[in-house]
């Protein structure tokens, strides 16, 4: 039986939806209008790709968007300049800075310099720290999209086998952290693989979720797999073009093959990437209710 398709750009869809109605309510009563900013160093493609999506989803959700796009060889000291006028101003309640940043650049000390309050993608070690004790302010934001996917799926229940591969600080270890917490759709059990591990193969058998952020193309492939796990694939490569110069994406995990015995995956384009963006919307309206002294849910 092929395996139930999530689609991340429908339940981000959906998201979207219930977000632009809050912002709408928080203009008209509150007039608090949440305010983002993007930081894209340099011209990665990818990175353009990613960012050039944040700043018109922010756009049609009625934000305050700003892109700040700077050219490759910013120094360190005049982005964290930046980033010091923007914890300081007021109408911005969210500050991204997209990753990678180009080698001169030291990203823990960016990541640092970033208000707590401002970090919308949950990376400043306050936060990250919050994140591990179960008092977490910002998910970072590919985590919180699995998470929120595994739970509309109906895909997650308490002591649930989950197996990580990668453990990266963007995806990897805080998706563990966050599975492993006491909470509602999470107390799974959860295991991280990654390059060291010695038999990948015996821990992604065991897994009834199997999250794959490896950063390698067809990394999972269906041998790994259980028969009715739910896979999720965080996975998204640049692996060629087409004719038209369009880039052709492909996940971690082996799509076709890995859907045969899967009870359910998601697709790569489609799948993690639209929630990534639409959970940092979310993170931002956060940081604006924060900010105005309003309840938060
Ligand atoms: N600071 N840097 C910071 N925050 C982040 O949360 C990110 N990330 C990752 C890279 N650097 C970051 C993203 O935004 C990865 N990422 C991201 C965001 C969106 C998509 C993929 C990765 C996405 O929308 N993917 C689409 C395909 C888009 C395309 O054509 O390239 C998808 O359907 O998967």
């Amino acid at each position: 039986m092929s395996a139930k398709i999530i689609s991340g750009t429908e339940v981000a869809k959906e998201i979207r939806e219930e977000l632009k109605a809050e912002v709408k309510e928080l203009v008209e009563k509150h007039n608090v209008q949440p305010g983002l900013v993007t930081i894209l160093v340099g011209e990665n493609p990818a990175s353009v790709s990613y960012v050039t999506a944040k700043g018109r989803t922010a756009k049609e959700l009625g934000f305050n968007s700003i892109q700040d796009d700077q050219p490759g060889d910013l120094s360190e000291e005049d982005l964290l300049k930046l980033i010091d006028k923007y914890n300081k101003d007021p109408k911005i309640h969210g500050i991204l800075v997209q990753l990678p940043l180009p080698k001169h650049i030291d990203e823990n000390k960016v990541l640092y310099a970033i208000d707590p309050d401002k970090d919308v993608d949950g990376f400043h070690p306050v936060n990250v720290g919050r994140l591990v004790i179960g008092e977490a302010k910002f998910y970072p934001c590919t985590p919180y999209g699995i998470q929120e996917l595994l739970i509309r799926a109906g895909a997650i229940e308490d002591g649930a086998e989950v197996v990580v591969v990668g453990r990266s600080n963007i995806v990897g270890k805080p998706i563990a952290m966050m599975l492993v917490q006491k909470a509602k759709g999470a107390n799974a059990t959860v295991t991280v693989c990654h390059t060291r591990t010695r038999d990948m193969k015996a821990h992604t058998l065991r897994a009834d979720i199997l999250i794959v952020a490896a950063g390698v193309p067809k990394a999972v492939t269906a041998d790994m797999v259980k028969e009715g796990a739910v896979v999720i694939d965080v996975g998204v490569n640049r692996v060629g073009k087409t004719p038209e110069g369009k880039a052709i994406l492909e996940g971690d995990v082996d799509f076709e093959a890995v859907k045969e015995k899967a009870s359910a995956i998601t697709p790569v384009p489609g799948g993690v990437g639209p929630m990534t963006i639409t959970m940092l919307m979310k993170n931002t309206v956060r940081a604006a209710k924060m900010a105005a002294g309003l309840p938060l849910d």
